[in-house]
């Protein structure tokens, strides 16, 4: 039985250990080159290890140097290290890997595949064991499709709008979409690959399990023109906002059919983080002021509720009083994502709170109880997340504190001193002795040394800000891609905002592009420094139409154009043009 909360909230907040702008021991910022080279060792020496012991198994067991299926038999940390592949610079590798995955994935297979989470659930829901699932296995190959082009792969005439790790995409998502035949459109947590939602299969689903849809869906409806994907995925996270508490809190499990909530624990942890983390890539990916709406009246409610002195404690959802006292190790993700709606301050409080128990366990162990100050019983594991990283990845891109670069070395350090064995990494079954389980999860190499080299690694293509990008021709026309503010989904892969433009283009879209493209000439005839790549030969021109080469007949032909309706970009109107350019949409600092 979890713990649960016997201390006066006076007393509570008393406990509350204080620990802000704690600098990093010895003061010296780590030297990121260094640190670069480091976690791409150790990504090799896991790589190459599932290659050698694994392969084609879902994941490594790295203590017996073998494989084992984690509930799909996808080849999934294959798939979830390719576009880890490509952003530490190896395209020779991510070509091999995309030619292995159409000869060998295979989704028409008669196994149960969780739709997001699959959870061994004990009485409070709070057990929660992660299986990878399918919805993974889609964002991990959209981003790959997304990123072809800038790994050297031959795609084909109509990329992005079409390929074959798009299609893989498509077919692994349908797969997904009888489980959100339920009369509330919320959908099962498990569907089988050949025969749908089997009789009989619970009705309870995570809340994550049901709001952690609309960056792949939304990306597939734009790349494949089926808006069946986004419209299942909102229709849930409507489902979802209207079943909150009056004091306008959400808890972690409910039943799709029923729409009442099983489990009313509400934090920002497991069973719930990522339904928070969507809205607000969501908003920022498709300028959906809606779903930015929504996370800020639920960032209200948080903080009302559930924050003390910039811990977040587990509140009963229509009550609000606290339920656990609990820091976990998932919640890691929340000044992160601070970060990407700008609320910088509080992001990094509750960043440094975080930071004291990674120095006092060399880890975050899955649960903390806070006014102890220690690990809670049976929870005392850290399976080589990536959230506190993430956080620091995030806040080091928009305030360069250092204090996030020696998160990082503190990571490498304590990671390869206690999970690096021969045949890869480990994850650490308790904090306290260090003693190992047989297991490297797959967002080991999709995010933890994803987010570890991204931190080190501040030029990487993924920070681009919009100084380069590429223009491509898609049977849509022209669409600007590769030029920065990539959004991660929940699995860390990286999707091109700019991607969701390209292939059932808007005629004002197409106008926006132009004028971006026309004031953006006009800049580089200022700054001659300015570099571009170009995939259709010789400078860009805008399309040839009647009498429209000179600026005049093209500024007349603008004022001819109906008034746009358009939500104005989320970005706010003030930023520079490179980062306008950038991503339509993205509200990081822009450092230039
Ligand atoms: C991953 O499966 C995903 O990051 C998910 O969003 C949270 N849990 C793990 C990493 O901790």
């Amino acid at each position: 039985m979890p713990f649960r909360l016997l201390v006066p909230l006076g007393l509570l907040c008393a406990l509350l250990p204080l620990h802000h702008g704690a600098p990093g021991p010895g003061g010296t910022a780590p030297d990121p080159a260094h640190y670069r080279e480091r976690v791409k060792a150790m990504f090799y020496h896991a790589y190459d290890s599932y290659l050698e012991n694994a392969f084609p198994y879902d994941e490594l067991r790295p203590l017996t140097c073998d494989g084992h299926d984690t509930w799909g038999s996808f080849s999934l940390t294959l798939i979830d290290a390719l576009d880890t592949l490509l952003i530490l610079g190896n395209v020779s590798e991510f070509q091999r890997v995309v030619e292995v995955l159409q000869d060998n994935v295979d989704f028409d297979i008669d196994v149960n595949a969780s739709v997001f989470e699959t959870n061994i659930r004990d009485p409070n829901f709070m057990e929660v064991i992660f299986y990878q699932t399918l919805h993974f296995v889609v964002g991990g190959l959209l981003s790959a499709h997304l990123l072809s082009k800038k790994a050297g792969v031959e795609v084909e005439a109509g990329w992005p709008c079409s390929g074959p790790l798009l299609r893989m995409a498509e077919e692994a998502a349908r797969k997904l979409l009888p489980a959100f035949q339920t009369p509330t459109g919320m959908p099962y947590g498990t569907v089988n690959l050949l025969h749908g939602v089997n009789p009989g299969e619970t009705p309870v689903t995570c809340t994550a399990g049901i709001g952690t849809f609309i960056v792949e869906f939304a990306t597939l409806s734009s790349l494949t023109g089926d808006p069946v994907f986004e419209d299942v995925a909102r229709v849930a996270l409507m489902r979802l906002w209207e079943s909150r508490s009056d004091i306008g809190l959400v808890g972690n499990h409910i039943d799709v059919l029923t729409g009442k909530w099983v489990a009313q624990d509400s934090g920002i942890g497991a069973g719930v983080d990522s339904y928070f983390e969507y809205l607000v890539k969501g908003a920022i990916l498709l300028q959906d002021k809606k779903l930015m709406a929504m996370f800020l009246e639920y960032n209200k409610a948080i903080r009302n509720y559930t924050r003390f002195d910039d811990w977040y404690l587990w509140v009963q959802m229509y009550k609000g009083t606290v339920s656990m006292p609990v820091f976990q190790s998932l919640e890691a993700y929340w000044p992160g994502l601070q970060s990407l709606i700008g609320d910088i301050d509080n992001a990094m409080r509750t960043f440094l709170n975080y930071y004291t128990v990674w120095k006092q366990f060399g880890g975050l162990p899955e649960f903390y109880n806070i006014p102890q100050g220690y690990t809670v019983e049976k929870r005392e594991g850290y399976p080589l997340r990536p959230e506190l990283i993430e956080s620091a990845m995030y806040l080091y891109r928009a305030t360069g504190d250092p204090t996030l670069l020696e998160l990082g070395r503190d990571a490498v350090e304590s990671i390869e001193k206690i999970s690096k064995v021969e045949c890869g990494f480990a994850t650490i079954k308790d904090l306290r002795d260090h003693k190992l389980d047989n297991r490297m999860e797959s967002f080991f190499l999709a995010e933890t040394v994803k987010y570890l080299y991204l931190l080190f690694d501040p030029t990487n293509f993924i920070h681009n800000n919009g100084s380069t990008f590429d223009a491509v021709i898609t049977p849509y026309g022209e669409c600007i891609l590769g030029a920065g503010g990539y959004i991660f989904n929940t699995e860390a892969h990286p999707i091109d905002p700019a991607a969701l433009h390209c292939c059932q283009r808007l005629k004002e879209e197409q106008w926006e592009v132009e004028d971006l493209m026309r004031e953006f000439y006009s800049l580089k005839r200022n700054r001659s420094r300015f570099q571009k790549k170009t995939m259709s030969s010789g400078p860009w021109q805008p399309p040839a139409g009647p009498g429209t080469s000179s600026s005049e007949n093209e500024d007349e032909a603008r004022d001819k154009r109906p008034t746009k309706q358009k939500i104005p970009l989320l970005s706010c109107p003030s930023q520079p043009f490179t980062s306008k350019l950038a991503l339509l949409g993205q509200v990081f600092l822009d450092s230039s």
